[in-house]
């Protein structure tokens, strides 16, 4: 659980590492927010424990080798450029990474060279012929049964072309030795482990699929591309003439950025509490690294969260196709706060692939901006906080009168919104907040308490009544938009110290001043305009 007591261990949570081959699009955003998301809840709800948070990029591989060539380019002067943009995104995304690991640092490709000895090691690493359908764009090998035969689009004679069925993206035969992993031994284990642990892989959806999957069976794995073709990646231990295959190399940053191999003991946070990706790599993070864990004697992740795809015209979007959305246009036009409120109330719930709207982004922005802006405006007009009653607390402050009925709702507010972060259900918690802040919105238009003929009584009740329920509802915000959640606390004079989880319930806490007018959004300008997708 999240929010169990006492841990040594820092909770570790980390996102894919992203190939800096493109400047990074809504995708990547969307997985970072959701990481950051639930990171951020970990704080909240168990301030005592350290959290451990990664990201970075995959700086090694054909892809990224094919893309420095293209621009006349060195591989690490490229990949400098453009992880420096991920890195930036982060920050201009408020996102609270406590790491950013490139897998060219020194420390990372040293353990990996040390995975791959110790892997050799146990006899599981043998050399071998390997042939396949091979694809630079998805770095891996395809069998028959996943590639299809397509039509050249210059013409019938031309050479054949195949893609890859999943993926669309081309496929060459490819002959060559090359080293493998014995991943077939771990299919046994791995079964075992994702069935004594139906919690491994969230949603569930992708828990069965990856159990079907494996009881179709395991091949082994090839390791090790030729140098002849792969130069830019980690050379294979005592082998000149063969490179570490990039997925490999990649996985083990999870490993690595944990100080991993841990030359002072310790584990450095090992294993993972969260791992969140996006559904085009389960496979690897669910069979790959799991079983070279299992082949290390070392504690696999505990959850891996699974979110779809942000599509444009319900194709993927994706660096290689350039159909991206970029982050930093939405941000200027709206704000993060806003875009995160955006990403997390319609992509939260991972299963489904969402296509990117700009007009979507803009109607979400102006729900937030009524649901939580117009209601603290309007619970704290002059008028309304003039009407001052109350109540004397035994610590001496006032304290607002908080009716039962509310009270009962916000608890089942807090309650409701636990249970969905715990069970990583980060739209369903945005939805409870939202659909009470909205229920506030609706009880002050119907009593119109800044109507001085509504019976100040009613008028008072209902204002402390808003006033408790944006104070928890400001709580809970935080992990979601931290500036405009903090801002709120702020115009409600609630200290540092009251806005963990434990203060979320109903009494927990006292508005005992607020700051009259404060305005939590900027006003809603542009409407959408076609330039924040650009089309190839
Ligand atoms: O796969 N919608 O890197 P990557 C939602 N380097 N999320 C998306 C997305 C989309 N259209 N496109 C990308 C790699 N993502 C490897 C990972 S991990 C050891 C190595 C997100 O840059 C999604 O989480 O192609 C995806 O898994 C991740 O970005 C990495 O994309």
């Amino acid at each position: 659980s999240l929010s169990s007591n006492a841990h040594e261990k820092p909770y570790y949570i980390t996102t894919p590492i992203f190939y800096p081959n493109a400047a990074p699009h809504i995708g990547h955003l969307h997985s970072l927010v959701v990481a950051d998301i639930l990171a951020r809840y970990a704080r909240l709800s168990n301030p005592g424990r350290p959290v451990k948070f990664m990201t970075g990029t995959d700086e090694h591989g054909l892809k990224i080798q094919k893309a420095a060539k293209a621009r006349g380019m060195e591989p690490l002067a490229f990949c400098d450029q453009l992880s420096l943009k991920f890195r930036e995104l982060g920050e201009k995304a408020s996102i609270t990474s406590t790491q950013f690991s490139r897998t060219t640092d020194r420390q990372h490709i040293d353990a990996v060279q040390h995975l791959w000895r110790e892997l050799d090691a146990r006899g599981l690493i043998y050399k071998d012929r390997h042939s396949g359908w091979y694809s630079v764009s998805d770095e891996c090998f395809y069998t028959d049964l996943q590639i299809t035969r397509v039509e050249s689009e210059s013409g019938p004679c031309d050479e054949p072309l195949f893609v890859s069925t999943e993926t669309g993206s081309q496929v060459e035969w490819t002959e060559e030795e090359n080293y493998k992993f014995a991943l077939s031994r771990f299919q046994a284990p791995l079964l075992a482990h994702f069935e004594a642990h139906p919690e491994a892989i969230f949603p569930a959806q992708f828990h069965s699929d990856i159990m079907s999957l494996l009881q179709d069976g395991l091949v082994d794995l090839s390791v090790s591309r030729p140098t002849s073709r792969l130069t830019w990646g980690v050379p294979v231990p005592n082998d000149a003439e063969h490179t570490i295959y990039v997925w490999i190399d990649a996985l083990a940053v999870y490993l690595s950025s944990t100080g991993y191999p841990w030359p002072t003991g310790g584990k450095g946070g090992w294993p993972p509490d969260l791992q969140v990706i996006g559904k085009d790599i389960v496979w690897f993070h669910a069979v790959y690294l799991p079983a070279m864990l299992l082949a290390l004697d070392l504690p696999l992740a505990k959850r891996l969260l699974v979110h779809s795809h942000w599509t444009v015209g319900r194709q993927k979007m994706s660096k290689s196709r350039g159909n991206v959305a970029d982050p930093l246009e939405s941000i200027k036009d709206y704000g993060i706060d806003t875009v995160r409120y955006y990403l997390a109330r319609v992509g939260g719930r991972f299963t489904s692939d969402v296509d990117w709207s700009p007009e979507q982004l803009h109607k979400h922005a102006r729900e937030a901006m009524t649901l939580i802006g117009n209601l603290l405006a309007r619970a704290t007009s002059p008028y309304i906080l003039g009407l001052h009653r109350f109540e004397l607390g035994g610590d001496g402050n006032e304290s607002p009168m908080v009716s039962s009925a509310q009270s009962e709702k916000l608890k089942r507010l807090s309650d409701e919104y636990r249970s969905c972060m715990e069970n990583l259900q980060v739209t369903d918690a945005l939805d409870a907040i939202c659909s009470c802040l909205a229920e506030e919105n609706i009880v002050m238009t119907h009593t119109k308490p800044w109507d001085k003929k509504t019976p100040t009584d009613l008028s008072v009740q209902v204002r402390d009544d808003v006033l408790e329920c944006l104070r928890i509802c400001g709580i809970l915000l935080q992990p979601f938009m931290p500036s405009i959640a903090g801002a709120l606390l702020q115009a409600l004079s609630i200290p540092d110290h009251q806005r963990s989880l434990e203060f979320a319930r109903p009494g927990k806490g006292a508005v005992i001043e607020c700051v009259p007018g404060v305005r939590l959004f900027k006003p809603l300008k542009k409407a959408p305009s076609a330039r924040h997708v650009q089309a190839t």
